[in-house]
């Protein structure tokens, strides 16, 4: 199996960031993705490729232009308004009742960004970019005829939406893969998604398409980020009405009960017999994961990977969470080499 990878993510590497329990190490760093490389670097059946040069389209499509724009410009903006400290981290949160975004650099970030813990660094766009590039030239090797494949992406993507970050993600990797495959093939592609957390900016880029059916199995936002969306009766709207799943499990829960969920979730894939499969693979579920709250033996992954490739459909895997450096290089092997 190729699997696209870019070292330039090296360049988004925060440090300490604020949650409301005080400040906290940051857990989405450059060591996770080196760690997920090694894994699959020692193991013969894949083969490291770099990002090529593929249309960037689909990032414009799904990212609206003043967030783009946002995004390159407000680090530098923020350094030179005398902000400290020298990460973009938001103070004012209007929600969507504000009228507009404004001029300020910390007024921007208070639009853009939805919580205190997805920070902007000076390489922050730039590793963005080059993860949503990662994902694209996976895209490409699929419509060349590639039946399975994995884009190593960091940041993480899916908690971005249309023109918001959070959540450790700036650009929507898998919805940008998925807006560039909807584009070329006329649409019909299910994104999965096992993160243990609820995805919502991918549900809420295609809440409205009848092109693209999401699924995601999480934790039970009641009690687990990201709390405002994620419940089972979020089905869709208007032509993406029935087209959106969410299946929340209760806080802890195991491999006993994600197992017959997860089947729910393939079962409601097949029906819809999509062209294309994208998973977003976040493997932050496991029990000893220092961020996710689910309780998932590190050995599942080989049996989910098991089972999406009995769909027979072809697929690009995108990676999203997990954060226990110890054990991401083998639970993602182990769903790659069971799909492959
Ligand atoms: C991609 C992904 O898995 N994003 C997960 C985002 C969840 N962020 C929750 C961060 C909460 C920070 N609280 C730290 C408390 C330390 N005691
Ligand atoms: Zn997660």
């Amino acid at each position: 199996m190729q699997v696209v990878y870019s070292p330039e993510h090296r360049v988004h590497a925060p440090a300490e960031c604020m949650s409301a329990s005080g400040p906290f190490r940051h857990r989405e760093v450059p060591q996770r993705a080196e760690a997920i490389l090694a894994a699959l670097e020692a193991d013969r059946r894949f083969v490291i490729v770099p990002p090529g040069d593929p249309v960037m389209n689909a990032l414009e499509e799904v990212h609206a232009a003043d967030y783009r724009a946002y995004l390159a410009e407000i680090h530098a903006a923020w350094i030179s308004a005398g902000e400290a400290p020298s990460i973009v981290v938001p103070e004012l949160f209007p929600g969507r009742g504000g009228r507009r975004a404004g001029r300020h650099p910390a007024n921007r970030a208070g639009w853009f960004g939805t919580d205190t813990f997805t920070p902007i660094l000076a390489g922050t766009a730039e590793a963005a970019r080059e993860a949503a590039r990662c994902a694209l030239t996976a895209v490409d090797l699929l419509l060349a005829g590639e039946e399975r494949l994995y884009a190593l992406t960091r940041p993480p993507g899916h908690h971005a939406g249309r023109d918001f970050h959070g959540g450790f993600c700036y650009f929507n990797n898998a919805a940008v893969a998925t807006a560039h495959l909807a584009r070329e093939t006329g649409g019909r592609i299910a994104v999965l998604d096992i993160d243990a957390h609820h995805g919502n900016g991918t549900q809420e880029i295609f809440y409205a398409s009848e092109h693209v059916l999401t699924v995601s199995l999480h934790a039970d936002p009641n009690e687990e980020f990201p709390y405002y969306w994620g419940y089972a009766e979020e089905t869709g709207i208007g032509p993406g009405e029935g087209l959106n799943l969410n299946l929340p499990l209760p806080l802890g829960a195991d491999d006993s009960l994600y197992l017959p969920t997860f089947a729910r979730a393939l079962e409601r894939i097949a029906a819809f017999a999509p062209r294309y499969l994208i998973v977003s693979l976040g493997v932050d579920g496991i029990a000893d994961d220092p961020i996710g709250h689910l309780s998932l033996a590190p050995e599942i992954f080989g049996i989910l990977g098991h089972n999406v490739r009995a769909l027979g459909i072809p697929t690009l895997v995108v990676q999203e969470g997990g954060y226990r450096i110890t054990h991401l290089g083998t639970c993602v092997r182990d769903f790659l080499s069971a799909l492959d």
